[in-house]
């Protein structure tokens, strides 16, 4: 089983990133051969400052290794590192119907929210389907916002499958119920366009800031609250196991909660979790050359890999003449 899955580099990671993907591809390592890669060339679609975006990378990278995920035994590496995949995104163009990208929600909401169309942004999901089919990856897990990229892949895999023969496996997305979207501060998805996250990795203060702006509802201390409506509540769920979900939700129902004192718990909570991770993250950000050489070790076991997949490509396609 083949498991990979990618994670932009465009701004600090946060608690929908982690829960939605990060805590999941670390721990599907036991599991299955894992592919993990800092999608560099998605985040230009956002980043223009080519500063912003190697410090991202190399950030993104240090965070990942921090949180568990061992080089060693999966394949990690940076996306520009293989340069087939774009080869691949290109030969994919052509078996990309316009109405296809058309429809995908994610280029819409964002033209919706006011960001400028152009052709890299409406051509993500063509690169993404390169990202995941040069590797014949069986199951790729993300978010619920990036499902329809997934099946956008499936559709032009079994174009290509249709035209040359079985060449592309059909991935499927790994989606968990509990996880698929992780609400921010004001209760929309987690984004960072939307300015509504937690970091990981940032300053208890900064930490606490964050924390204390998560939007509740007016309802007065000694009332019982909702749980499910709760943005406190659908945060904090996420660090606890069953019993003490239902414990909190106890807590809730009896009434005298205060929100003030449950975001103070969830703050500790979530400086707790991470700390043990920031020391180790600090020391992989100190030595880039031993970062530089984990991440060039990953390109080479990726390019190994992308290389068969691009060799029936070019032989099928003509290209290799
Ligand atoms: N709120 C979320 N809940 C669950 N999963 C999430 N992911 C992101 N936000 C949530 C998942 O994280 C993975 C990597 O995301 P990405 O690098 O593609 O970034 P993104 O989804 O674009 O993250 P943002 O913060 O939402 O960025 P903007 O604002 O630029 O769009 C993916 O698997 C994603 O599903």
């Amino acid at each position: 089983m083949r498991i990979l899955s990618g994670i932009q580099p465009s701004g600090s990671l946060h608690l929908g990133n982690y829960f939605g993907m990060m805590k999941k591809m670390i721990d599907y390592q036991e599991q299955g051969e894992l592919f993990c890669f800092i999608a560099n060339y998605h985040a230009m679609t956002s980043v223009s400052d080519g500063k912003a975006l190697a410090k991202g990378t190399l950030e993104a990278a240090a965070n990942f290794l921090a949180l568990g995920m061992d080089p060693e035994r999966s394949t990690f590496w940076v996306q520009s590192d293989v340069p087939e995949v774009q080869e691949l995104a290109w030969f994919l163009s052509n078996f990309t119907p316009m109405g296809l990208l058309e429809r995908c929600h994610s280029y819409k909401d964002k033209i919706a929210k006011g960001i400028a169309a152009n052709h890299g942004l409406f051509a993500y999901p063509v690169l993404m389907s390169a990202d995941i089919l040069i590797f014949n990856s069986d199951k790729v897990p993300v978010g619920k916002d990036q499902k329809q990229h997934v099946e956008v892949t499936r559709d032009i895999a079994a174009k290509v499958n249709n035209e040359y023969g079985e060449i592309f496996t059909l991935p499927e997305p790994d989606i968990d119920d509990d996880v698929a979207t992780v609400p921010g501060l004001d209760g929309q998805k987690m984004s960072k366009s939307y300015g509504n996250t937690i970091d990981l990795f940032q300053t208890e203060k900064q930490l606490r800031k964050q924390i204390m702006r998560i939007v509740t509802d007016p309802t007065p201390v000694e009332d019982p609250k909702d749980p499910d409506t709760c943005n406190v509540f659908q945060i904090y769920r996420l660090f606890l196991d069953k019993e003490q979900q239902d414990a909190l939700r106890q807590r809730y129902l009896a009434g005298g909660l205060g929100y003030g004192d449950v975001k103070q718990e969830l703050f500790e909570t979530v400086r707790d979790y991470f700390t043990p991770f920031t020391e180790r993250r600090n020391a992989i950000l100190e030595d880039k050359e031993t970062l530089h050489k984990t991440l060039e070790m990953g390109a080479q076991k990726a390019r190994y890999a992308a290389s068969k997949v691009m060799r029936k490509i070019r032989k099928k396609s003509g290209i290799a003449y």
